[in-house]
């Protein structure tokens, strides 16, 4: 297993757009366990394919107080929405120490392949359903500082980009 480098906001390539993937085979399955190191290890409770710059449908997750209940969705899509929804304060491992209210459905229905290539359905509320949200949202290239107003967002660009220079340094 291996820890992923992981995209920073605003890198070009957190913006496009991710295929489906075609075969759940051993790469795929190799970059699944690698993902969920990843996301463990920076303390994440969610992780997109195109945060670690492998532009496929792929997150993963895992809520779980334990940090013991992993879940894979490859291909995801959402069957349904509530009717109602909440604003969030939601983080992201791209945009490290940021945290900005986000309006979400409060659930919804997905359905996806899991790590095994099988069919499976998902329904979601809490916390979860904000997390499916936001990882499939980075699978549009959409980055969950877009929902904030362009004053927040050019001040957590500038933010970002000072932090990526003083690194470098
Ligand atoms: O996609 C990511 O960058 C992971 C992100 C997922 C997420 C957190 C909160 C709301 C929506 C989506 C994170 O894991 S951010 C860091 C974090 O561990 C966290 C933040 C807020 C609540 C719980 C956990
Ligand atoms: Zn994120």
């Amino acid at each position: 297993m291996a820890l992923l480098p992981i995209l920073c906001y605003p890198d070009s390539r957190l913006h496009k757009v991710a295929k489906p993937v075609e075969t759940v085979d051993a790469r795929i399955k190799t970059l699944i366990a690698d993902m969920l190191e990843t996301m463990y290890d920076a303390n994440g409770i969610g992780l997109a394919a195109t945060q670690v710059d492998v532009h496929e449908r792929l997150i993963v997750i895992d809520t779980s107080e334990q940090r013991d209940q992993p879940l894979v969705l490859i291909n995801p899509e959402l069957t349904w929405t509530s009717a109602g929804k909440h604003l969030n304060d939601e983080g992201c491992l791209s945009v490290p120490g940021i945290y900005d209210g986000v309006e979400r459905f409060d659930a919804v229905k997905v359905t996806a392949l899991d790590g095994d290539g099988r069919s499976r359905s998902v329904e979601a509320d809490g916390l979860l359903a904000v997390c499916i949200q936001h990882e499939m949202d980075h699978l549009m290239g959409k980055v969950f500082v877009e929902y904030l107003s362009p004053l927040k967002r050019n001040r957590i660009k500038t933010k970002m980009l000072k932090q990526l220079k003083e690194a470098n340094a």
